[in-house]
């Protein structure tokens, strides 16, 4: 697939094995476990979520207002609707799911902490300018080192939809330039260069993609009619840095 800039590849889809994860996720800096979760299990957030759109008249039968343009970081529509969803018991017992923590385990050698930055993103339709650029998490993110990431779509999310799209090997070369967070900015990105294999793929809901703090990764644009995107992103780091964090003080 091409888009009007760049060329995606499907994401490789991990391996079944422990062994064989831990190696995909350090040669690509991220891993892609379709059919993680079973859909039940994001039953309970998808009401609550649901339910908190519906009441704000952001989905009616389904279906979402493209000129709402939610997606910025700083539209306090969207941090009114976080504080509703990120101390609900549905959203912290899916950060808590044993399936996320067993691959994060294996990711960080350590039984992971949540991290910050944990957020449900809503993203209009046809919002493309509103689209995650590029970035490296640890740019933007306080402590980030070691710290992984699982997002996962809340509902099918086609291509069309604006799933994420990472950049394989790009966290080896360490922490790139990134333009400064301005007031009302929220991500602005990195550069990457032409040609960079991305990948991405349609998703179902359960499919779970983790990624590392330093691992490149961008959101495909939103370009369905009425379709507003939501997802979630959950950080970790291995309890053994807060430790260490601590006790350096
Ligand atoms: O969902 C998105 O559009 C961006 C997600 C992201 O950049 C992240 O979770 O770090």
């Amino acid at each position: 697939m091409t888009t009007s800039t760049f060329t995606i590849g499907p994401l490789p889809i991990a391996p079944g094995d422990d062994e064989g994860r831990r190696a995909r996720a350090h040669e690509d800096g991220f891993l892609y476990v379709p059919g993680l979760l079973a859909p039940a299990q994001l039953a309970p957030l998808r009401a609550l979520v649901d339910e908190a759109l519906a009441r704000r008249g952001w989905l009616v039968d389904g279906r979402s207002d493209p000129a709402l343009r939610l997606g910025r970081w700083d539209d306090t529509r969207w941090t009114a609707f976080l504080a509703d969803v990120l101390a609900s018991a549905p959203y912290q017992a899916l950060a808590a799911a044993p399936e996320l923590l067993g691959v994060i385990r294996l990711l960080c050698g350590d039984d992971p902490e949540l991290h910050v930055g944990d957020v449900c993103r809503l993203v209009s339709p046809g919002a493309v300018d509103l689209t995650t650029p590029p970035h490296q998490d640890a740019a933007y993110l306080r402590d980030a080192a070691d710290v992984w990431t699982a997002w996962l779509a809340l509902g099918p999310c086609p291509l069309a939809l604006g799933p994420l799209a990472l950049y394989p090997g790009s966290h080896t070369g360490g922490l790139r330039a990134h333009a400064p967070v301005a007031a009302g900015d929220g991500v602005v990105g990195t550069d990457v260069p032409e040609g960079a294999p991305w990948c991405a793929s349609a998703l179902a809901p359960g499919d779970v993609l983790f990624f590392s703090s330093l691992t490149i990764h961008r959101a495909l644009p939103n370009v369905t009619a009425d379709e507003l995107r939501v997802s979630v992103d959950y950080r970790y780091r291995p309890r053994a840095s807060i430790t260490s964090i601590a006790t350096a003080y």
